[in-house]
């Protein structure tokens, strides 16, 4: 837990969130400013500044995150229609929020991955 990490704190309970999923090592919560009818992010309840660094940090942890992603689009019904999971990572990969999240995506036909 960093005290000025936006994510920790919706860990921590400090600040409200949309929660749709939670494991011991993760949680999942909708996007404030979603860009499809479902979007919600994915973290580990541990701090880690982006993939990069939770994979070669814990890969375990890294693979509760996607378990839990996956679960996320099972349970937004998802599954059959498809959906999207993203990392954005670091400054070129237009990455705001430096406690890593998977973006949950679904819900239309998404359009081009690259901009
Ligand atoms: P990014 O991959 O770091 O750019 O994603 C950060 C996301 O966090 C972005 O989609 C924001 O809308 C989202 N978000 C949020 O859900 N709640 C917040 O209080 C803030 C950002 I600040």
């Amino acid at each position: 837990m960093t005290s000025d990490c936006l994510f920790c704190r919706i860990v921590a309970g400090e600040l409200p969130a949309a929660i749709v999923h939670e494991t011991a090592t993760t949680l999942a919560f909708r996007d404030i400013a979603p860009k499809a009818p479902v979007h919600v992010l994915v973290v580990p309840k541990a701090h880690h500044a982006d993939v990069a660094e939770l994979a070669k940090a814990d890969p375990a942890l890294a693979g509760d995150v996607l378990a839990a992603a996956a679960a996320v689009a099972d349970l937004e019904g998802l599954v059959g229609s498809g959906f999207r999971v993203i990392f954005n990572t670091g400054e070129h990969g237009g990455q705001d929020v430096f406690h890593v999240h998977a973006h949950v995506l679904g819900g239309r036909r998404l359009g081009p991955m690259v901009s």
